[in-house]
């Protein structure tokens, strides 16, 4: 719970721990070694000062043994220190499999958040205890920076791309929401709350909402109202086809025109709508509009949502909530990258 003289975050998310004892041992590792040397050198004045003014230095056995000790023992604990930092960073940093995708779009001065069942909330975030959750990043001005400091997770939201953080809430409460990141004028003000709540209260809360549809529908829809179905129908190949089927696109492999292959994730999807040029699927010409300024942050993510849930060809579509990548890459998987050398990019216009 929020406490209004707070020397330290609460600890409420599963990364707590892990921070916490990093940031502590380094702070008592930083306080020995501070200490030790400022005393040696006080010591060592009082010790080793001039006592006659014709007194002069001589020089003193080098023990080979003292300077191994000295170097070796600082290079061992900063070798661990950072071998289990870079450990901790990696696990701040990438979601495990069964993290639920929300997104976060920072503007100037809030956050709007959206859950995959379609809820949308501003400057709150209602979330279950024991949930991974990947919060995807968005913004739509400047630079944001998304920091709960009782989940310790802090990451930019940064314009033009997304960004991602995970957590998972361990104690059911009410947290603070910030942006560390100075936005403008009312950066300050550009605070919220994260509830974490008991998951049968969560699902309460869910149904109690103004749900909307899920991002997945509301991703449906924008396909086919920006008319991106006309050039991507499911199962189109040859004369019929005027783009790839989208179908298992998603977390797999796609070969560009230019020899390259990239993994289709988010930043990928979401190029391919705004920049379709910058990067072309080999076996495709580049007729592909933007839909740069047609299309919201927050439409964007709906439609890549949407596109995440195309499964492979035939299958039915994935369900809501995923944080899982739909569609695996098999090695004859219809994505775009091997069809219609032929017909496809021949057709009119
Ligand atoms: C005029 C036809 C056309 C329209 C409309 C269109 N696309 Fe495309 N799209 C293409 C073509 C052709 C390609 C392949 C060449 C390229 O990469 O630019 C493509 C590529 C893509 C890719 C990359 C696919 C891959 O296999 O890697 C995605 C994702 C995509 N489009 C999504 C969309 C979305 C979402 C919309 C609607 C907002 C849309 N497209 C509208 C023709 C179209
Ligand atoms: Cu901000």
């Amino acid at each position: 719970m929020r406490s209004s003289f707070p020397l330290f975050p609460d600890s409420a998310s599963t990364h707590a721990g892990t921070v916490d004892a990093i940031f502590i041992i380094w702070s008592l590792v930083s306080i020995f070694f501070t200490a030790l040397i400022a005393g040696l050198i006080v010591y060592f004045m009082a010790r080793y000062r001039r006592r006659h003014s014709e007194e002069v230095g001589a020089n003193e056995e080098v023990s080979v043994w003292l300077e191994i000790a000295w170097s070796v023992i600082p290079l061992a604990i900063c070798l661990a220190m950072f071998v289990w930092g870079t450990r901790s960073f990696f696990d701040l940093y990438r979601p495990p499999a069964d993290a639920v995708e929300y997104t976060a779009i920072g503007r100037q001065w809030m956050w709007k958040i959206q859950h995959p069942e379609g809820q949308r909330e501003i400057d709150t975030l209602h979330v279950p205890v024991g949930q991974s959750i990947k919060m995807k990043l968005a913004s739509e001005d400047v630079i944001h920076s998304f920091y709960i400091p009782a989940f310790r997770i802090k990451q930019d939201a940064v314009p033009g791309r997304y960004t991602s953080i995970w957590f998972r809430a361990s104690k059911p409460g009410v947290y603070h929401l910030f942006c560390a990141e100075y936005c403008g004028a009312e950066h300050s003000r550009m605070i919220g709350s994260v509830i974490v709540m008991e998951p049968r209260d969560y699902q309460n809360w869910l149904a109690g909402g103004s749900a909307g549809k899920s991002m997945v529908a509301s991703g449906g829809d924008l396909f086919q109202s920006l008319a991106c179905v006309t050039c991507h129908r499911a199962g189109a190949t040859g004369r019929l086809a005027r783009g790839p089927a989208l179908e298992g696109v998603f977390g797999s492999p796609v070969k560009l025109v230019d020899g390259r292959t990239v993994i289709a994730d988010d930043n990928y999807v979401r190029e391919s709508i705004l920049n379709p040029t910058a990067k072309v699927v080999a076996g495709w010409d580049p007729v592909m509009p933007t839909f740069q300024g047609q299309v919201t942050e927050e439409q964007l993510s709906q439609l890549i949502a949407y596109v995440r849930s195309l499964g492979p060809i035939g299958s039915a579509p994935a369900g809501g909530t995923g944080g899982t990548p739909a569609g695996t890459t098999t090695a004859d998987s219809p994505s775009a990258a091997t069809t219609p050398q032929t017909a496809g990019p021949g057709a009119p216009q």
